[in-house]
C-alpha cells in the first residue's frame, strides 16, 4: 500500500540574512507576522506598510530526511503552491510552477544520503511574473490597476472592492511524499447519476505505473455502504459501474435530507494486496438548469431532483486574504451562518478560489447548492501561451477535484468578463486581441463536458444565453443589478423582474467592535483615516451617504451614521428580495453581494471581517425563510403577498391595520390567502386599509402568525415619527442576559448592537420594529457584566428628522 509522510514541519522562510520559522502550509505574510517582523496588515493603515512585501521574491526551506522505504517510487506533491515557484533538490531543479489553482508532483525516487537533501522552493513575485506576461502578450481591460488576469492567481489578492492589496508567496496547501509500487491511482472520476430509483456512480480511473508495474493485471474495486463492484484490467484506466437500489436522495436544505455515501476506490495488484486508496462522500441527485425560452424571456431556473428552486443564495469571496489560515472549523462557522439565515445556494467567486475541499463537504452537509465560479472575474484574460494551457490543466484538475460533492450544482464560467466586453468599453482598446471569450464559450465548457457531463455550465454572470442579447440583460439568464447601489436608490430595484438576479447589495460598515479593533486609537469617524483606509469601493462612503440621503438625513456623528448605514444596507436588499421572490417562478434567485469578507473592511457583506452579523445578516434570516409575508405593489396598488417556498401549502389569515404613528388604528381588515407548496399568493390591500400618503404619519401593519410586514407610504424623513420612548428591563439567565424592551412609541428598527456592550457579546436579534405597548426580548450572550446604562447606550432606532 501508498505510504504518505506529511512534509510540513522544519520549514524556514529565509528573511535577509536570517531565517524564521515558516509554517506549511502558510505564507509569508503570516510568517513575517509571527515571527514579528510586520505589522498585523488589517489593523490601521498597516496594508500599505508591507507592500514591499508582494514585490519581493522569497525562499522556503527543509531538508528531506535519509530514506527508508522499500518502494519503488517516491513523490514530493503539492498540493498548492502560491504562485511562481522553482523547486529544487540538492543540485536538482524539480520544477516551475506558474498556477496557484493547480498541484503538482515530482519524482523524487533514490537515495537521499545519510544526510538527507535540502528541499527549497523560491518564489518569484507574483508582480514580476504578471508584468513580464502582461509585457508579452499586451495590456487588456480589467476593473482595477493590477495586472491580475497576468497570472493565475486567486485575483483579490491584488486588491479589489472589499479587500486590501496583499499579494502574498507561499506553500498555500498541504505537502507531502508518497512511496508507492506497481501503481497508483492518479486520477479517479465519479459521475454520479440517479436512475429511477437507484443511484448510479460511474468511476473513471486511470493510474498510473511504475516500470515493472508495466501491463501488470490490476483489480479497481469500488466500494459503498457495504456493496462492492470491481473490474480488472491491465491498462492504464479502468470504469467501475457501482449501482446503489433504493437510494436515498441528497436534497438542498428545505427540500429534504442530505444523505451522503461513503465511496471507496481501492486499487489491487494481482494477489489482491491494496496498492492505493481513494475515499470521498457522495450524494445521489440530479441537477438541470433550464434556461428555456417562455413569454418572459430566456429562463434561468435550477431543478433539483424534478423539483424547481428559487434559489436563496449568497455569494462567497475567500474568507482571508490570506487563504492558508482558513481553517476547516472556520468554513463550517461561516457557512453555518449562510445556513442559519435561510441561504440554500452559495456562489463561489470568480476572482476567489476554488476553495478547499473541507468547504464543499460543509456544503454536502448543509445542504448548501453551490454555484462554482471558473476563476475569471472582472478583467479581459488572454488566451496565448503560457495562459492557455494552465487555464485548462487548472480547469480539469478543479473539475475532477470538485465532482464527488453532492452540493455542486453549477459550473459558471467567468465573473462579469462578458459583460465588461460588451458593455463597458473594452472592445475597443483590445483591438482584436483575445479577450477570455474561447475560455468561456470554446473550452471551459468543453472540459466539463468531458471531465464531469452531470453538470450544468453557464458561460458567465451575468450572460443572457447568447450574444442576441446584451449579457446583463434581465430578462434573459443571469443578470447582476449594480446600477442600483452605484448611482441610484434600492427603490429602483422594484423597477424589473430579473430571471435571476446572481449580485446586487448594498454597502454598510463592519460592527462597532470590529470596526475599534481594526482601527486602534483612532477617533472614528465617517471619514476618519483609517475608516475611509477600510473602504476600498470607488466613491464608497459617497455611496453610502447618497443612499441614506434618499431616506435620511445624513448624521454628523459617527455612532448614529454607523447605525443609519447598516439599517439602509439592510433596507435594501429587503427591498430587492421581497419584491423578487414575490415574482417567482419568473424570477429563481437572489444571490446577494456578499456573505463574508476578508479582512474588516467596510463593504456589502452579511457576516463582517471579524465573524460578528451585520443586521443584514438578522434581516436575511427573515427575507429567507420558507414563508415570506411582504406588502408589495400588483395592478397598481399595494397587495399583501404570501411567498411560500415550503412543500406545505401555507394559508394565511392576514391582520391589516392601518396606523398613525402614535399608534391609532385607524381601520383594521382580514384578509385571507392561500398559497399551495412552493408557491406566491397576493391579495389587494383594501382601500380603506391604504395608509393617507399626504398625512405623514399612516403606515399599514399586516400580521400573519408572527410574520409581518410594514408598508410606509413615504419615506422616513418625511414621516412624523414619535420622539422614541421605550422602558428595558434587564434579567440574567444562566449564561445569557435577556434584554426586555417595551414601546411606549412606534419604535422602528430597533437594534441593539451587543458588540458594544463587550466585543465578546452576541445578541440574537437584528432589526425590530415595535408598535406602542409592544414588547420584546433580546437574548444576549457572552456580556459578563449586565448593566442598564450600557444597553441605553447600545439600542438605536430611528429617531424624527
Ligand atoms: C461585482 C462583483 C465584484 C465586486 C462587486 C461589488 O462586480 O463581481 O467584483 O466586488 O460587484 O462592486
Amino acid at each position: 500500500m501508498k505510504d504518505v509522510t506529511p512534509l510540513t514541519e522544519g520549514w524556514t522562510l529565509r528573511h535577509e540574512a536570517a531565517a524564521v520559522p515558516a509554517q506549511v502550509p502558510g505564507c509569508v505574510h503570516t510568517d513575517l507576522l509571527a515571527a514579528g517582523l510586520i505589522p498585523d496588515p488589517f489593523l490601521g493603515a498597516n496594508e500599505t506598510e508591507v507592500a514591499w512585501v508582494g514585490r519581493r521574491d522569497w525562499r522556503y526551506d527543509t531538508v528531506l530526511g535519509p530514506r527508508a522505504t522499500s518502494h519503488e517510487r517516491t513523490d514530493l506533491v503539492f498540493d498548492g503552491l502560491d504562485t511562481v515557484a522553482e523547486i529544487s533538490l540538492g543540485e536538482r531543479t524539480l520544477g516551475r510552477t506558474r498556477n496557484m489553482h493547480r498541484g503538482y508532483r515530482f519524482d523524487v525516487t533514490g537515495p537521499l544520503g545519510e544526510a538527507g537533501a535540502p528541499l527549497a522552493v523560491r518564489f518569484t513575485s507574483a508582480y514580476t511574473e504578471a508584468e513580464a506576461v502582461r509585457a508579452q502578450l499586451g495590456d487588456r481591460p480589467n476593473s482595477y490597476p493590477e495586472p491580475f488576469q497576468f497570472i493565475r492567481k486567486m485575483a483579490c489578492s491584488f486588491g479589489w472592492d472589499w479587500g486590501p492589496t496583499l499579494v502574498t508567496a507561499g506553500i498555500w496547501k498541504p505537502v507531502r511524499l508518497e512511496h508507492w509500487s506497481t501503481a497508483r491511482l492518479a486520477l479517479v472520476r465519479p459521475l454520479v447519476t440517479v436512475d429511477g430509483a437507484t443511484g448510479r456512480v460511474e468511476v473513471r480511473l486511470e493510474v498510473e505505473r511504475t516500470a515493472s508495474g508495466a501491463g501488470r493485471p490490476l483489480t479497481a474495486e469500488v466500494r459503498i455502504g457495504d456493496r462492492a463492484t470491481s473490474v480488472r484490467f491491465d491498462g492504464t484506466s479502468a470504469t467501475v459501474t457501482a449501482d446503489v437500489p433504493d437510494a436515498a436522495l441528497w436534497w438542498p436544505r428545505g427540500y429534504g435530507d442530505q444523505p451522503l455515501y461513503d465511496c471507496e476506490v481501492t486499487l489491487l495488484d494481482e494477489s489482491g494486496a491494496a496498492l492505493d486508496q481513494w475515499s470521498r462522500r457522495v450524494g445521489f441527485r440530479t441537477v438541470a438548469l433550464d434556461t428555456s425560452a417562455d413569454e418572459h424571456g430566456t429562463g434561468f431556473t435550477l431543478v433539483v431532483n424534478g423539483e424547481r428552486i428559487f434559489a436563496r443564495g449568497v455569494n462567497w469571496i475567500p474568507d482571508d486574504v490570506f487563504p492558508s489560515r482558513i481553517t476547516p472549523r472556520r468554513y463550517r462557522e461561516r457557512l453555518t451562518q449562510a445556513a442559519e439565515a435561510g441561504v440554500d445556494l452559495v456562489r463561489v467567486w470568480g476572482g476567489g478560489l476554488y476553495e478547499s475541499d473541507d468547504f464543499y463537504d460543509v456544503c454536502d452537509e448543509l445542504g448548501l447548492m453551490v454555484w462554482q465560479d471558473f476563476l475569471f472575474a472582472c478583467a479581459a484574460y488572454p488566451e496565448e501561451q503560457p495562459l492557455r494551457s494552465e487555464v485548462e490543466a487548472e480547469a480539469r484538475e478543479n473539475v475532477t477535484r470538485l465532482m464527488p460533492h453532492a452540493s455542486l450544482v453549477l459550473w459558471n464560467g467567468n465573473n462579469e468578463n462578458l459583460w465588461g466586453f460588451r458593455d463597458w468599453q473594452w472592445e475597443e482598446p483590445l483591438a482584436g486581441d483575445s479577450w477570455g471569450e474561447g475560455y468561456y464559450l470554446g473550452l471551459l465548457p468543453r472540459v466539463v463536458a468531458e471531465t464531469d457531463p452531470t453538470r450544468p455550465y453557464w458561460p458567465g454572470s451575468p450572460w443572457s444565453g447568447s450574444w442576441d442579447h446584451r449579457p446583463n440583460d434581465p430578462a434573459h439568464g443571469t443578470a447582476h443589478a449594480w446600477e442600483v447601489w452605484n448611482r441610484t436608490d434600492y427603490t429602483d430595484y422594484l423597477t424589473d423582474v430579473p430571471r435571476f438576479v446572481a449580485e446586487f447589495g448594498w454597502q454598510a460598515p463592519p460592527a462597532y467592535a470590529t470596526l475599534r479593533r481594526a482601527l486602534p486609537g483612532e477617533e472614528l469617524a465617517p471619514d476618519s483615516p483609517g475608516v475611509l483606509h477600510h473602504q476600498k469601493a470607488a466613491d464608497g462612503n459617497g455611496k453610502l451617504d447618497r443612499g441614506l440621503a434618499h431616506h435620511f438625513a445624513v448624521p454628523p456623528d459617527f455612532d448614529r451614521w454607523h447605525y443609519l448605514t447598516q439599517v439602509n444596507q439592510a433596507r435594501a436588499v429587503a427591498t430587492g428580495v421581497e419584491h423578487w421572490r414575490s415574482h417567482w417562478p419568473v424570477c429563481a434567485g437572489t444571490v446577494v453581494w456578499q456573505l463574508n469578507d476578508c479582512w474588516p473592511v467596510t463593504s456589502w457583506a452579511a457576516v463582517d471581517g471579524d465573524a460578528r452579523l451585520k443586521p443584514l445578516w438578522f434581516e436575511l434570516r427573515r427575507l429567507y425563510a420558507d414563508r415570506l409575508l411582504t406588502v408589495q405593489t400588483r395592478d397598481g396598488g399595494p397587495a399583501v403577498v404570501a411567498v411560500n417556498q415550503a412543500a406545505d401549502a401555507w394559508r394565511a389569515g392576514v391582520r391589516l391595520r392601518r396606523m398613525t404613528a402614535d399608534g391609532e388604528v385607524l381601520a383594521e381588515a382580514r384578509v385571507d390567502l392561500a398559497a399551495p407548496g412552493r408557491t406566491v399568493a397576493h391579495a389587494a390591500v383594501p382601500d380603506d386599509l391604504l395608509p393617507d400618503a399626504g398625512s405623514a404619519k399612516e403606515f399599514l401593519v399586516a400580521d400573519a402568525g408572527d410574520l409581518r410586514a410594514l408598508h410606509f407610504p413615504v419615506r422616513d424623513r418625511e414621516f412624523a415619527y414619535p420622539a422614541p420612548r421605550y422602558d428595558v428591563e434587564l434579567i440574567q439567565r444562566g449564561d445569557r442576559v435577556d434584554v426586555v424592551v417595551t414601546a411606549r412609541t412606534l419604535l422602528r428598527d430597533l437594534l441593539l448592537q451587543a458588540d458594544r456592550l463587550a466585543p465578546t457579546a452576541v445578541a440574537d436579534h437584528g432589526l425590530l420594529t415595535l408598535l406602542p405597548g409592544e414588547r420584546v426580548t433580546i437574548a444576549v450572550r457572552g456580556w459578563e457584566t449586565p448593566d442598564a446604562e450600557a444597553v441605553r447606550a447600545a439600542l438605536f432606532t430611528v429617531e424624527p428628522a
